[in-house]
């Protein structure tokens, strides 16, 4: 947190290096100076024709010889981005040359800006709250349309507005409290313990449903997790591969190939628009017999290592695709209990979500498949999709039943606010924890304290008395330059 509540001059690069057009953005008290030096007194000096804010000016730039030429626009606080005085600079934007330019700049007045700190200067500012700040970060990490969405609207205030109006309802809590107290020897109904619990119970209600948010809001932001599980050769690398329509996993015909867990994200499309998922192909889970025996070579150790690494892959995930092999199933009995043993084990960690898969199914006959298909719906009760990492048809049915699954897993009500972040989700837990209190006690003095502590845990979502803490660790996870 060092050097972000100082008053002087940041500069950074706003934009991507490499790409066609970058951004160097200057913000502090020596704009104006900074400007007039790096285009030796062509803008913003006495001798050019004033400063004129928003206002786009084309000009050679360097202190000292021509580095780059562009367009600079000047930002008069409090009207800028931070609410100081704010320049920004668009050159050419080769990665050395937006760095010499940028020296250039630095060596006119400024210092290199740390992360976030622009923003952290809006929020001081008060140009934004620190929700909108956090808002920013999250519409420029967003990889769908459904996590794009939430940060425009937090960015519009849904956040802030959501928690004050919670804040307001304890806050009438707070204030019947004290007046109840008042009146406490007297009869009034409307102020009776009971009655400020039934409408403290509905604000409890509001923050269960808000902290619960938050695994939705958490995978909104992150992307859904989806492990792939079963038996060494059931076909997971290849409809890994298949799904992600790249090379990534190694596939072979050997049991027990995939070691690791391999990770790639993938964009999945549901009603409400694209989300990211993140699929992890894993070794497979059953231990072969001679490792099972107490012989102890280093293979027999990395193939345990890959299994305990796929158990532990599924325990994480939010869903697990379950391959079964319609071969092996149909062939061997002992292979479809082992399977379907590693299936239950999966379902009991996993609460049930589970897309179970028939794979390598255009090796069966049709005939055996529906059999198989048949029996495994019944034993198992869930609805078995067969594919065939050959078969488009198939890859897009099994596609779009992930979709489906996902989205339920990250949907939310029209303008719905969801919670991202942890440091959120303890403010309403905390939050909660005194209300419940409140809710629990038997007198009124210990009923209004428990509610007004109730209210001080919301403020920090409502960008009041944050945490130096807190704060360093928000902005500092922003890229620099934002
Ligand atoms: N015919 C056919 N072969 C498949 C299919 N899926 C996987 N295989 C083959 O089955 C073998 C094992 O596949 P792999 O993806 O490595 O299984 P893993 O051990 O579960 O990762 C490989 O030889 C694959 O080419 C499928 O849908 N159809
Ligand atoms: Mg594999």
């Amino acid at each position: 947190m060092k050097g972000y509540l100082t008053n002087d001059t940041i500069a950074a690069c706003g934009t991507a290096l490499n790409g066609p057009v970058a951004m160097i953005r200057v913000s502090g008290p020596k704009t104006r100076e900074i400007i007039a030096t790096v285009t030796q007194g062509r803008v913003g000096s006495d001798r050019s024709k004033g400063l004129v804010a928003r206002h786009a000016y084309f000009s050679v730039l360097g202190s000292s010889r021509k580095l780059d030429e562009g367009v600079l626009v000047y930002f008069e606080s409090p009207n800028s981005f931070t609410g100081e005085d704010v320049v920004e600079f668009f050159i050419h934007g080769g990665a050395f040359n937006v760095e010499r330019v940028l020296k250039d700049v630095l060596a006119a007045g400024a210092r290199l800006a740390q992360p976030g700190e622009f923003s952290f200067r809006a929020v001081r500012n008060a140009k934004m709250d620190l929700n909108q700040a956090i808002a920013v970060a999250e519409l420029i990490a967003a990889e769908g349309d459904m996590a794009a969405d939430l940060a425009i609207e937090k960015l519009d205030g849904s956040l802030t507005r959501a928690v004050r109006a919670l804040s307001d309802a304890i806050k009438s809590l707070v204030a019947m409290g004290e007046v109840a107290i008042d009146f406490s020897d007297q009869d009034v109904e409307e102020l009776s313990l009971r009655e400020l619990k039934k409408r403290g119970q509905a604000v409890f209600k509001d923050l269960q449903y808000l902290a619960s948010s938050f695994e939705r809001g958490k995978r909104l932001i992150e992307g859904v997790s989806i492990a792939f599980l079963g038996l060494p050769n059931a076909g997971k690398s290849s409809l890994f591969n298949a799904l992600l329509g790249e090379d990534l996993s190694i596939v072979s015909d050997l049991a027990g190939t995939t070691r690791d867990v391999v990770r790639e994200r993938i964009r999945l499309r549901g009603s409400q628009g694209t989300f990211t998922a993140k699929l992890f192909d894993t070794a497979g889970l059953k231990v072969d017999s001679k490792v099972q025996s107490t012989s102890k070579t280093s293979h027999d150790e990395i193939e345990r290592e890959g299994i305990r690494r796929s158990r532990k892959a599924g325990k994480e995930a939010d869903l697990i695709l379950f391959l079964v092999d319609a071969v092996s199933a149909t062939a061997s009995s002992s292979e479809l209990d082992q399977a379907l043993f590693e299936l239950e084990e999966a379902r009991a960690q996993r609460n049930d979500v589970v897309l179970p898969i028939i794979s390598r199914s255009d090796l069966v006959t049709t005939e055996s498949l529906n059999e198989l298909s048949f029996r495994l719906n019944s034993i198992t009760n869930l609805l078995w999709v067969s594919c065939s990492v050959n078969s488009k048809e198939d890859l897009e049915k099994v596609t779009e039943e992930l979709s489906r699954r996902c989205e339920a897993l990250v949907s939310r009500t029209p303008r719905e606010v969801v919670l991202t972040r942890l440091e959120q989700l303890d403010a309403v837990n905390a939050a909660i924890t005194h209300l419940k209190r409140a809710l629990d006690s038997t007198e009124f003095d210990l009923f209004a304290a428990d509610v007004r502590h109730t209210l001080v845990s919301l403020a920090p979502l409502i960008g009041q008395t944050p945490t130096e803490e807190i704060l360093g660790r928000i902005f500092s996870e922003f890229c620099i330059g934002k």
